[in-house]
Parts: C-alpha cells; structure tokens; sequence
C-alpha cells in the first residue's frame, strides 16, 4: 500500500480494549448515538455516530460539517478520553492534539460507502482509527475514486494510521462479520477516528 498508511495490528491488548470500551460507554451515555442521513436526500446512513472532543463530525439535509454541539441534545461532545490522546501523541508524527473523535457504531449489516475525508482544513494531519469489537472488511483505493481498491480485515485492537499520501484516499467498510469478537455485550463494531479539523 502506498506510503502514509500505518497498519498496527493488535495495537491495544484485551484489557486495553475493555477500558477503551468502560471509557467509551461512558461517553455516549452523555452523548448517544444519533442515526445521521445524507445531505440533500435525507437518506439514513447504515452506521450509528457520536463524536468526542470540542468538534464532532455530523451530517444532516444541510451537509457536513464539524460542529461543537451535538445534533439532537445540543449539548458539547465529552472529552476524548485519556488513552485515546496517549494514542495520538505516540503515532500521529503531528504537534498538536486532536480536536474531534468520531466514534461509529455498526451494528448487523451495517457499512459505509466508499469516500474521502475531505472536511477538515489541516491535511497535514493524520487520521487515527481503532477498530473495536466484530471485525470488519475495510475497502481502500487511491486518490480516484475510480481507481484500484483493495481490502484488509480490521481486528478489534487494530490501529490504523492515515497520513501523507494516504490521507486522502477513497476507502470505506464493505461489511461486518457478526460474532467474530466478544469484546461488546451487545455484538457489532465501533470504530473511532482521530482527526485534527482546523489548522493550528
Ligand atoms: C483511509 N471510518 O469515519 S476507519 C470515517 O471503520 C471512516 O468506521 C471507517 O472512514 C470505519 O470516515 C474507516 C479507517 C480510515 C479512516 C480515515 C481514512 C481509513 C482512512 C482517511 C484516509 C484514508
Ligand atoms: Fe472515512
């Protein structure tokens, strides 16, 4: 794969991941996962969302955007807890903190179509993604989304790192492989992901 893409598999080991998910849990309790839909269309995406961090990603009628309250409470997101930031500081090769975290839920059949994360100002950031729970079959091409795509399994645990030349390439998750982790009571993924929005 092309250079700026960091695969870390097994990055966090069971108990890491179980304290992720206390710290997660603890979050959206505060600020629950919403079901966002597409601009114009109002189409409802598959995947459940919630942020953490003073931006969170949200997408309604309107368009998308990054926002500092959530969309049906109105209230902020919660902080991106403690190991997450630990997270960044070790991989990111970036000097400043992370201003949102979105966090995806996939419950069954749940995916996400392939696109780019172009909403942000600083593409000199990484985006940093843990998968968490039910492994998912992640699809990523190059800078057309009429280009090669290739997939790779994403374990509960894996850390992926995109950056420099990778930071902007197509990529989504074709689909969910139901039972394939214990880590969540209620079965799924989570998926968080790191990003930087505005430039310093
Ligand atoms: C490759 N999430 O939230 S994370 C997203 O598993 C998103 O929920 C997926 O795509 C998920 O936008 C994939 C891995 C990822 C994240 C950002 C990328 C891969 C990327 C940015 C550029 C290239
Ligand atoms: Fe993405």
């Amino acid at each position: 794969m092309s250079s700026g893409l960091k695969y870390l598999p097994s990055y966090f080991d069971r108990a890491a991941q179980e304290a992720l998910i206390t710290a997660i849990e603890a979050a959206v309790a505060q600020a629950p996962f919403y079901t966002p839909v597409m601009p114009r269309s109002g189409r409802p995406f598959t995947v459940r969302m919630s942020n953490l961090g003073q931006l969170g990603w949200v997408s309604d009628r309107d368009g998308y955007r990054y926002q500092a309250q959530h969309p049906e409470t109105g209230e902020p997101w919660p902080e991106i807890p403690d190991q997450v930031l630990a997270l960044w500081r070790k991989v990111a090769d970036y000097p400043h903190d992370p201003e949102a975290c979105l966090v995806n839920h996939y419950r069954e059949g749940a995916k996400l179509g392939l696109h780019r994360d172009e909403d942000e100002k600083d593409f000199a950031a990484p985006v940093v993604s843990i998968s968490l729970g039910d492994t998912a079959i992640f699809r990523i091409g190059g800078t057309e989304r009429s280009g090669k795509t290739e997939t790779l399994k994403l374990s509960s645990g894996d850390v992926l790192v995109l950056g420099g030349a990778s930071r902007l390439r197509y990529h989504g998750i074709d689909r969910v492989l139901s039972g394939t982790s214990t880590l969540l009571k209620q079965g799924g993924r989570l998926n968080l992901t790191l990003r930087r929005v505005t430039k310093p």
